[in-house]
């Protein structure tokens, strides 16, 4: 069972769904899925369950999913991001750090060895975008790449309540000419996006066989593409979990990113006009065209 919210066409009002493994789309009497979490809580029956007992009696949409204008599953207060959890992250780190020498033993072979995991700050709402929406360029990078991650929604007590896709979009060569410029080389506006559903927790088998894609099209022309698995993190999801929430408030719906497993060529940067493709297994596809940054305003 997946969650989406969705533009309704008539009153063009946020509306939250939920889809079936027969992918027919179930409008939904609440405003967000912490509604529902905390109204199944109230019950004490798992979401899942209480939504089949909300759409039981009810038809769904005559529109397919294809047919919506989708927006973020979540409004996310806050997505947080986890560094270097797999082995082809470390790998481009060094070589982002060290101009090619792979030998090196830097502090991301540390990090990844490391029992304290990294954990940076990645997005606020304001900054972060849903499925189809534009993903900004940095004017002042030369080396952009997306980070195709698979995505943990949290409860306020931390809990897993289900999980997302997330493009945690990164400048390689400002994190490389030095680490203390991360939150420069991973945080601006229109440098993260999330969707484009949220797959309830509680009916996910096993969240380390996630299979996760990424395709990058240039003109219409497929230019870049990889495949990884959740089954080749380093860490577990609770450990992740465990460090965000130490000595910390979690936000309700809060997105903690698990790390990245794909990573483009070397010689590869995005340009204006790319589009991003990252599909998860069970989750679905989420696409973002990018474009050259446009000065934001806060609304
Ligand atoms: O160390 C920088 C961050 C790496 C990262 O975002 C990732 O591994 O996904
Ligand atoms: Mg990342």
């Amino acid at each position: 069972m997946r969650i989406i919210r969705y533009e309704e066409k008539q009153s063009q009002s946020p509306t939250l769904a939920a889809i079936t493994d027969q992918n027919q789309v179930y409008p939904l009497p609440f405003n967000s899925l912490l509604e529902v979490v905390a109204e199944a809580k109230v019950k004490q029956i798992k979401p899942v369950e209480f939504i089949q007992e909300l759409i039981a009696d009810s038809l769904p949409l005559n529109e397919s999913l294809q047919e919506l204008k989708l927006l973020v599953p979540i409004e996310a207060p806050e997505v947080w991001a986890s560094g270097v959890t797999y082995q082809k992250s470390k790998e481009a780190r060094n070589y982002e750090a060290t101009n090619g020498k792979l030998d090196a033993n830097t502090f991301y072979d540390k990090v990844y060895d490391a029992e304290r995991p990294e954990i940076f700050f990645k997005s606020t709402k304001e900054r972060t975008i849903g499925p189809d929406g534009d993903l900004f360029l940095r004017s002042d990078s030369n080396w952009q790449i997306p980070e195709p991650e698979l995505g943990l929604v949290l409860s306020g007590e931390g809990e897993i309540i289900g999980y997302t896709i997330g493009n945690d979009m990164s400048c390689r060569d400002i994190e490389g000419e030095n680490p203390l410029y991360l939150p420069q080389a991973k945080l601006w506006s229109h440098s993260c996006s999330i969707g484009p559903a949220i797959l309830l927790a509680e009916t996910v088998e096993d969240p380390y066989q996630f299979e996760i894609t990424c395709k990058i099209y240039r003109n219409e022309e497929l230019v870049v593409e990889g495949s990884a698995s959740t089954n080749q993190l380093k860490r577990t999801f609770d450990e992740l979990v465990g460090f965000l929430k130490r000595d910390n408030i979690v936000f309700p719906g809060t997105v903690l990113l698990t790390g990245t497993c794909i990573v483009p060529p070397n010689e590869f940067t995005l340009a204006d006009g790319d589009q991003i493709e990252i599909l998860i297994s069970g989750i679905g596809s989420l696409t973002n065209p990018v474009k050259s940054q446009v000065a934001q305003t806060v609304k």
